[in-house]
């Protein structure tokens, strides 16, 4: 049995494993840890972070490599090594751009994450899409998914591209897309795909 442990809300980092799992019809459970128990738990876990899996009784971290696991088991990887990579690229983007936005998001005094928050948008969100859109662009043919097939890449950006439009991060326009005109339609396919958007995990995270 798998068992998944997250925060008690939802972010990338768990959303891709579990709909991963879904997508294959893998059962798992979920763990939820609220935010004012984390440093009670936090040292139980290995690397001090989460998301977590227990796998047949042993915990493993780090993002990437449990979403790998996940999408393995679902056959949303892939066992040929340059569409391996290119999957990887779009977890390392999704790690990177995550880092460069973090400061902004986790600054308490509101003036300075403001500030923070104009830097990451003058110096990184445009730059960090073109180099989405591009990787998508030079390796997809059908240009519906990253790989040519519905893979852990395209759960990934999807999952990505929708918190970057949800609104919910000051500053930043719903419609900034608009400047992509290729992701956009990536996007928008992907949120028209019924495999994924059938899922209840797809209808959590957008609700
Ligand atoms: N390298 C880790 C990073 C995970 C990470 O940054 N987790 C954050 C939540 S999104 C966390 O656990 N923060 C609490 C802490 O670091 O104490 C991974 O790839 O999973």
């Amino acid at each position: 049995m798998i068992k998944l442990t997250y925060f008690d809300f939802n972010f990338w980092r768990i959303d891709i494993l579990r709909l991963s799992l879904s997508y294959g019809q893998i059962p798992y459970e979920l763990n939820q840890i609220k935010r004012e128990d984390w440093l009670k738990e936090k040292n139980k876990f290995p690397f001090g972070q989460l998301p977590v899996m227990d796998f047949n009784g042993m915990l493993f971290g780090h993002t990437h490599s449990l979403a790998i696991f996940c999408a393995t088991k679902s056959n949303l990887y892939d066992a040929n090594d340059e569409n391996a990579l290119i999957i990887n690229q779009v977890l390392d983007w999704a790690n990177d751009i995550t880092i460069k936005i973090a400061p902004s998001i986790r600054e308490k005094n509101p003036e300075k994450a403001k500030k923070k928050r104009e830097f990451f948008i003058r110096n990184d969100l445009s730059s960090w899409f073109v180099f989405l859109q591009d990787l998508l662009q030079r390796t997809s043919t059908n240009k519906k998914f990253f790989t040519d097939k519905f893979s852990l890449a395209d759960i990934t950006a999807w999952r990505l591209i929708y918190w970057f439009k949800s609104g919910k991060l000051d500053q930043i326009n719903s419609n900034f897309l608009d400047d992509f005109a290729v992701l956009k339609s990536y996007f928008e396919n992907l949120s028209n795909y019924k495999p994924l958007n059938e899922l209840k995990e797809y209808s959590e995270i957008i609700s």
